[in-house]
């Protein structure tokens, strides 16, 4: 029996990569029979029949299981934001981050588009996030920078990635990895719903080793259910300060000895990080109550 990953399903067939080889799969009866869901991303023990097709034997446990995309076992989301056309989103960010941590997978932030802005706003965002404690790329399709280190961090993982239309998800793959001929759009041809969606889920396959999924991660943006005073754990800056204010209860609004507060007074925290932190306060509190 041989070990593979499943990269895609289409029209009742399986496809799993094995080393370099991609076996067209059909199930064991006992499966078909369960209707055992089966997941691109989930590992599998295959036994071919013929030099080209082969039979799923067993799924091997997942270690976890996305439901936008929905693919098992991934590692990573490396989310996209472009730092022009369109102009970054920095709160889609930060909420594309508490998904993330939220489903604890690892996180790299590509801030795409360089070529379209100045060298002290590329490094503004840069400084912002990597000073958080996040790991962040500053890349160009254009230039081709920093693509060789978005192909490193690829390297031997599953990820997905995450970011709206346009911001060059499909384009930076691409870049990657020249053979896989993504299709991709401008800015414009985007706004038209649908245009680019893509029914199927499909794990691609990278030469160093890897899988990734061009389609955009977590399109469903609602933060999971917590409680109000667990939201700063998710912002790294705040969970840091949160044990010396004054209440364990801290929501860091207008609480007496508020840490979190004497840091933004002293400018040493972002001040549109908390902005958005406040924001998504209020959401969760809503929601709250739908619990
Ligand atoms: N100037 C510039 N344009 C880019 C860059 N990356 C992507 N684009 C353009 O942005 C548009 C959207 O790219 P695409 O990869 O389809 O975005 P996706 O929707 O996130 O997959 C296309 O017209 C790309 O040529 C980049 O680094 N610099
Ligand atoms: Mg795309
Ligand atoms: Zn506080």
């Amino acid at each position: 029996m041989l070990e593979g990953i499943i990269v895609k399903g289409y029209s009742g067939f399986y496809y799993v990569q094995s080393g370099s080889f991609l076996w067209e799969c059909s199930l064991r009866g006992k499966y078909r029979i369960k209707e055992q869901s089966f997941l691109v991303g989930d590992r599998v023990l295959i036994k071919p029949v013929n030099e080209s097709k082969a039979v799923i034997e067993k799924v091997l446990p997942r270690t976890n299981e996305l439901i936008r995309p929905p693919v098992a076992n991934v590692e990573q989301v490396v989310i996209v934001v472009s730092l022009a056309d369109p102009d970054p989103d920095l709160m889609l960010l930060d909420r594309l981050l508490i998904l993330a941590e939220h489903q604890e997978l690892k996180v790299l932030i590509c801030f795409n588009k360089a070529d379209l802005v100045e060298t002290a706003f590329q490094e503004q965002h840069y400084r912002l996030y990597e000073g958080i404690g996040y790991r962040v790329l500053l890349t160009s399709v254009k230039n081709m920078t920093g693509i060789s280190l978005l192909k490193e961090a690829l390297r031997g993982k599953i990820s997905v990635m995450a970011g709206p239309s346009g911001v060059g998800k499909s384009s930076l793959l691409n870049a990657v990895q020249p053979g896989l001929s993504l299709k991709t759009g401008t800015v414009s041809q985007k706004t038209r719903r649908g245009r680019h969606t893509t029914r199927h889920v499909e794990l691609l396959s990278l030469e160093g080793g890897g899988f990734v999924a061009d389609t955009p991660g977590f399109s469903r943006l609602v933060l999971p259910e917590m409680k109000r005073e667990d939201l700063s754990y998710y912002f790294p800056e705040l969970a840091e300060l949160k044990a010396q204010c004054r209440f364990s209860s801290c929501l860091h609004q207008t609480e007496p000895g508020c840490a979190v507060l004497a840091a933004k007074e002293n400018n040493l925290i972002n001040t549109g990080r908390y902005e958005h932190y406040c924001y998504l306060l209020n959401e969760v509190i809503q929601n709250e109550r739908r619990y």
